[in-house]
């Protein structure tokens, strides 16, 4: 529900959840009728300074409104309101799963999955653990008491995930009452570790170079909307280029999307929908409530999947007011509180001015050169980039992403010696950024701004209403950009 929605069963007040992008629920337990049950749900949009992410109409607040489009916010892509994914009715028995966590870690050819188990109060009996897959059955059993069960299960010569090997095993947890299954589910596990050394970025101990996209949950006619077609659509263009990866700008996505990432073997950069904050009253304790809730709600809907290997707390914040390093200092930490096996970062377009990156595991910036900066000169900007890659590196001494590059591109608009929004000089971008990023040992990722071309607000910037810095077209087809990528990325 995008972006405030209040829930009614019966003409009774269920309650109300604020934010997009991440599922919630009521207990309707004693509430519902034989038949003849009205749900209704009241989904408000409405743009305001006091909301995550921010926006509205507000001459004193120039920071929240994005290069004057509108409707006015904080952000560059379409306010979309409404209900975009599936609204569920389902049931569990009264001593039931409540929730499970697991974490996987490797020792030598072991596989270990670590299961933590909560279930509802008063909860009793044994607690089953099974895991299935390649190869080997891996069990174990033990009493449920109160306050949840944990259990480590080894898996001799585990099959890892990652990309081009996601392998899955299937977790299956049941809970046993006098011989009776009273609750069973089950969650597909990849075993894999995740970790930030020196200048690397480790996956199952060994280096990895993420290659991938920002993206945007959008596409004609059904704009948010969920569209599974489109999912699958998508996933099929990011591997005929060769990517491996994604960020999940500036929202998280659908979990449909997030399935696909853990089956396909896609390594995620999960980020919550915190993209525009700026730290100036008025609403800014509320601002940071909402962060906080929208970190608590994207670890517990994320965590167990294999294909997220790092959470992004924001995008591009107005950082240089003083309230931003401890505010995302409470971030970070609330984050390693509920998860301490991924690393965090932010995203942002300060550079070397983003002093949060000081305790962050990992630089992620933006930068557009030869675009809204050195318009039209991409030997110039490209070797500003050089220099400043280099100095943010000798500041902070951790791997690096760029997270967003790239340039607007008319389809079918060419010019050689290319210029600004022909297909030539979008492709030449991305190769001159490609090549130079490949001389920085520090480098961990780049990630092309956009997949596809997006709808926007209206602006002297947005021709259309649209950005247009995809590499595919809104409906998928492929600029010259594409094809290059195609043959960078698939090389190496
Ligand atoms: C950015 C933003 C992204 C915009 C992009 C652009 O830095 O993170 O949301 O769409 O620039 O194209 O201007």
């Amino acid at each position: 529900m995008n972006y405030l929605a209040e829930v009614w069963l019966n003409g009774e007040p269920l309650g109300t959840h604020e934010g997009g992008h991440l599922p919630f629920e009521f207990d309707v337990s004693g509430k519902l009728r034989r038949e003849g049950n009205l749900l209704v749900v009241r989904v408000d949009g409405e743009l305001a300074p006091d909301r995550v992410p921010p926006g509205g109409a507000s001459p004193n607040l120039p920071e929240i409104t994005w290069d004057q489009q509108y409707p006015p916010a904080s952000f560059d892509f379409f306010p979309f309101a409404g209900i975009h994914r599936p609204v569920m009715l389902y049931s569990t028995p009264s001593e039931a799963i409540a929730d499970l966590t697991v974490r996987t870690t490797v020792n030598g050819a072991e596989g270990r999955v670590w299961v933590k188990l909560d279930t509802t109060a008063g909860t009793s009996g044994t607690a089953r653990f099974l895991l299935q897959g390649h190869g080997g059955d891996v069990r174990a059993e033990a009493p449920v008491s109160g306050a949840g069960v944990e259990t480590e299960l080894r898996v001799p010569g585990a099959a890892l995930w990652g990309p081009g090997a996601p392998n899955l095993y299937r977790l299956t947890v049941e809970l046993v009452r006098s011989g009776e299954v009273t609750d069973r589910y089950s969650l597909p596990v990849g075993i894999r570790t995740v970790e930030v050394r020196g200048d690397a970025l480790l996956l199952n101990g060994k280096p990895i170079y993420l290659k991938g996209f920002g993206r945007h949950e959008d596409f004609p006619v059904v704009g948010r909307g969920l569209a599974p077609a489109v999912v699958v659509k998508d996933y099929a263009l990011m591997q005929w280029v060769g990517a491996n990866s994604f960020r999940t700008t500036h929202y998280p996505y659908s979990e449909q999307m997030m399935d696909l990432a853990d089956r396909l073997g896609f390594l995620v950069i999960d980020e919550t929908p915190a993209v525009g904050l700026f730290f100036a009253e008025p609403g800014l304790e509320r601002r940071l409530n909402l962060c906080r809730q929208y970190t608590r709600e994207i670890v517990a809907r994320d965590k167990n999947r294999p294909s997220v290997i790092m959470w992004s707390v924001a995008n591009e914040p107005r950082s240089k007011r003083a309230p931003a390093k401890p505010s995302f200092r409470a971030l970070y930490d609330l984050a390693k509180s509920l998860d301490q096996t991924r690393p965090v970062t932010l995203v942002s377009d300060l550079w070397v001015e983003e002093e949060s990156f000081e305790f962050l595991d990992v630089v992620c910036v933006n930068r557009y050169m030869g675009w809204y900066r050195n318009p039209g000169q991409l030997p110039a900007g490209v070797a500003t980039l050089s220099n400043d890659l280099d100095q943010l590196h000798a500041k902070f001494g951790k791997p690096v992403i760029v997270s967003e590059f790239g340039a607007d591109a008319v389809a079918g608009h060419h010019a050689q010696p290319p210029e600004m929004f022909s297909e030539e000089y979008q492709a030449e971008t991305i190769k001159r950024h490609h090549d130079l990023f490949h001389t920085k040992p520090y480098m961990v990722g780049e990630h092309v701004w956009n997949l596809c071309d997006f709808k926007t607000g209206q602006g002297t910037r947005r021709v259309g209403a649209l950005n247009l810095k995809g590499v595919f077209t809104r409906d998928r087809r492929p600029k010259m950009a594409a094809h290059l990528l195609k043959e960078l990325w698939r090389e190496r």
